[in-house]
């Protein structure tokens, strides 16, 4: 009786851990709505997050962060639009556009300043 008792208890713990764990994933400014901002690494090569994920054919407005101390750039790969999407920014600025990406798929995307890309500066858009 006792065992079973703990068991159930743990059942419950473990589910109200999962529920929580959605709801951070929902809010925490890395999901869906909220997770439209891609920063440059202070001090590296890399993107955060690298992968980002927005709806096809909505108007998305991403913003490009960049605490480096030198400038970076988040382009797109093969998206299909006229004109390569771009968010370039100088060392401590940061750049806020509206793109409407019309092909779903998963894209790379890259800074364009010389030896950044060959260097690990690379990182991924979803589309769906
Ligand atoms: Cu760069």
């Amino acid at each position: 009786m006792r065992v079973l008792s703990r068991g159930r208890a743990l059942g419950v713990a473990s589910l109200l851990a999962a529920a929580a764990l959605l709801v951070s994933a929902c809010t925490g400014g890395g999901g869906g709505g909220g997770g439209n901002t891609i920063s440059a690494k202070r001090g590296g090569f890399a993107f955060e997050p690298s992968t980002i994920t927005v709806p096809v054919n909505q108007p998305v407005t991403l913003t490009f962060k960049n605490p480096d101390t030198q400038a970076h750039d988040w382009r797109v790969r093969g998206t299909g639009l006229p004109e390569e999407p771009a968010l370039i920014a100088d060392p401590g600025k940061e750049q806020t556009k509206t793109f409407t990406f019309p092909t779903a798929g998963e894209f790379q995307t890259y800074c364009s300043l010389p030896g950044h890309e060959a260097s690990g500066m690379v990182g991924k858009l979803i589309v769906r």
